[in-house]
């Protein structure tokens, strides 16, 4: 659809520990709010994580997953794409099994096994909240994501099965390659939807020749394919930048950057999603509605998800 780009806003994520930021949502109804209040502010898409409400550690618990994605459904009309790349250390079983009860019309699939690093954050905070919060950190210097080439068949198996498209994730070159292969054997089908991932410590880091090697190896490997960018951190403006000009799609959100300016935590995911819909008009570009966005990712529709 020319002239217009899909926003995702990924309200809080697994990886970011609550006390990094005071604004990071934590309970199901701060999540809802947080998603509603992005959706009006331009965001197409919802990306879902939960945490416990009580300590903030990110949870696989359906019972919380349910109610998000239910009260946000009843609130407006933005595509809730529910994570199966849940939190660091939880099986692939939980976190494929959302997919399996709620059939939600987008999920994520990440396309490949990484060292998913974040014990290099523990320099920059000396206190926390939670008990859980510096072992948490630590563990991913020995941590790897798991996404073998059986568990993404299995993920794919349980997609098609539901009727629910894959978001595919590829935090480095060689993801793309395990796209393709999938493809080739017929377990995923055109028209793709990549989430290039730059910026984890594991993958590949954020860089314009970087994200313009990723798309034109994809282009190689794949051909035609719809695409999105998000980055961790500070580069998470500068390469969602570089996407709307590629004519990519963006995502931005609590989840990948806790911070609006250099130093200057973010209140809240609207607030990031107002930037980059700012960027995007500059450019001539567009928001997609839910809508929109519906159509040109090909997706079944609200109508048919079970929550
Ligand atoms: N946490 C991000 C680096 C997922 O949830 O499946 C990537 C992500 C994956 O959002
Ligand atoms: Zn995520």
């Amino acid at each position: 659809m020319e002239g217009k780009a899909i926003v995702t806003a990924a309200i809080t994520g697994g990886v970011h520990t609550p006390a990094m930021s005071p604004h990071l949502p934590i309970t199901p109804q701060q999540i809802v709010d947080e998603s509603v209040r992005a959706c009006e502010a331009g965001a197409a898409i919802c990306h879902i994580h939960v945490r416990n409400p009580e300590t903030g550690r990110p949870s696989p618990d359906v019972t919380l997953i349910e109610e998000v994605m239910a009260k946000i459904k009843n609130r407006c009309r933005a595509i809730v794409c529910i994570s199966t790349g849940g939190g660091i250390g939880m099986t692939v079983e939980q976190r494929v099994r959302p997919v399996r009860i709620f059939k939600p019309e987008l999920a994520t699939l990440n396309a490949g096994s990484i060292n998913f690093a974040t014990f290099h954050k523990l320099d920059k905070y000396n206190e926390y909240k939670f008990d859980w919060e510096r072992a948490y950190l630590e563990m991913t210097e020995d941590f790897i994501f798991p996404n073998t080439f059986k568990s993404i068949r299995q993920f794919l198996q349980v997609f098609d099965e539901q009727g629910t498209k894959p978001e595919l994730e590829a935090y480095d070159a060689g993801m793309i390659n395990n796209i393709a292969f999938m493809m080739s054997r017929g377990h995923v089908r055109k028209p793709l939807f990549l989430q290039f991932v730059l910026g984890i410590l594991g993958g590949i880091s954020s860089s314009p020749e970087n994200l313009i090697f990723l798309i034109d190896y994809a282009r190689r490997l794949i051909g035609e394919f719809e695409f999105s960018v998000c980055a961790a951190g500070r580069q998470q403006f500068p390469m969602c930048t570089q996407s709307l000009l590629m004519g990519g799609n963006v995502r931005v959100g609590l989840e990948d950057n806790l911070y609006i300016a250099k130093g200057v935590l973010a209140k809240s995911n609207a607030e990031q999603v107002e930037k980059v819909v700012r960027i995007a008009r500059e450019l001539g570009i567009e928001p997609a509605t839910p809508d929109e966005a519906r159509r040109i990712l090909n997706l079944k529709g609200m109508e048919n998800v079970n929550f």
